[in-house]
């Protein structure tokens, strides 16, 4: 032991703030009325953007209203298609959680009151972009016109499964969508994601990419090595968060923006409203500014 007349150092270990079965408490979360959360110029530094950075931008307000700088005003018929697509994700969702239930498949995982992460992005980026997705971002390849069809044969791996039996359920991919394999191991979309848009820069192209990460994956060392990459060098990857945990209460996860600062401009769409995942067409438009 130290002789020194410091007092002694104490190790700070997370705590979640509530166990399941207790009331959580989110009184520690500071969300801003709607419409409230400026919108900066898309070609701002980094710096430019410190102040929004942790602000959760909100489109829609207490009524359903879009109010404020971020209201994309959406033609209806957008907002229709989407909503449709997020209905079509959801009751797919609920027929295959009911299928795994039964035994016919191993493995479902939902994305039940996140539809419009996937959604809203698949709906912003061009066709041609690329997505980087975790085993929530079924909406994307429904958004972008896959079969629900191969979609089910690759849960069930049966003979009609595009992967031939060959990954988990719900793993899914498809080159014609733009959709990288969902892979097991938490995080490593992550780097691959960037890895692409480094190579689309390699080769003077136009296309970004887009990769999700829940909250707690954001722990694994891929999602910082990730980061550390697209700040270096400048990546056009765009990376919506997840809507919450499930598995790590936040409070102790922290959210990706919470934990880590990246030289690279951020905002943090609301989830949930279609409205607010397609305002990220912010993040998006960016790649016709200078690489800052
Ligand atoms: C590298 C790795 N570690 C652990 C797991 C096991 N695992 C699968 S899902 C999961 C929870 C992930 O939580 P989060 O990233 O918050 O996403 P959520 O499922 O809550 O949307 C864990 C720990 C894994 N698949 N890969």
């Amino acid at each position: 032991m130290s002789t020194s007349s410091y007092p002694p150092l104490k190790l700070h270990v997370p705590e979640p703030l509530a166990r399941p079965g207790q009331e959580p408490d989110f009184s520690y979360l500071r969300v801003g009325p709607a419409g409230a959360v400026r919108q900066p110029p898309i070609d701002s530094r980094p710096s430019q953007t410190a102040d929004i950075a942790d602000a959760l931008v909100r489109v829609l307000d207490d009524d359903g209203n879009a109010v404020g700088p971020w209201d994309p005003h959406a033609d209806p018929e957008l907002l229709r298609t989407g909503l449709r697509t997020m209905l079509k994700t959801r009751v797919f969702d609920a027929r295959m959680l009911t299928a795994q239930r039964q035994k016919k498949i191993s493995f479902y995982m939902q994305c039940l009151g996140e539809e419009a992460v996937g959604i809203g992005q698949a709906m912003a980026l061009a066709p041609d972009d690329m997505c980087f997705p975790t085993y929530r971002q079924q909406g994307f390849l429904v958004a972008r016109g896959y079969p629900l069809v191969d979609m089910m044969c690759q849960a069930f791996s049966n003979d009609r499964d595009p992967v031939l039996g060959r990954q988990m359920p719900v793993m899914y991919t498809s080159r014609q969508h733009g959709f990288f394999s969902v892979a097991g191991n938490l995080g490593m979309q992550y780097i691959q994601a960037v890895g692409w848009a480094m190579a689309s820069a390699i080769k003077g192209d136009t296309r970004i990419v887009s990769a999700w990460i829940g909250d707690g994956s954001t722990a694994e060392p891929d999602f910082h090595s990730a980061l550390t990459f697209a700040a270096v060098y400048q990546a056009r990857a765009g990376r919506p968060s997840g809507l919450a945990a499930v598995s790590v209460p936040r409070s102790s996860s922290g959210s990706p923006t919470e934990r880590v600062r990246i030289p690279r401009p951020t905002i943090r769409p609301g989830t949930g409203p279609l409205m607010t995942g397609h305002a990220s067409r912010w993040a998006i438009r960016s790649r016709a500014c200078r690489n800052t």
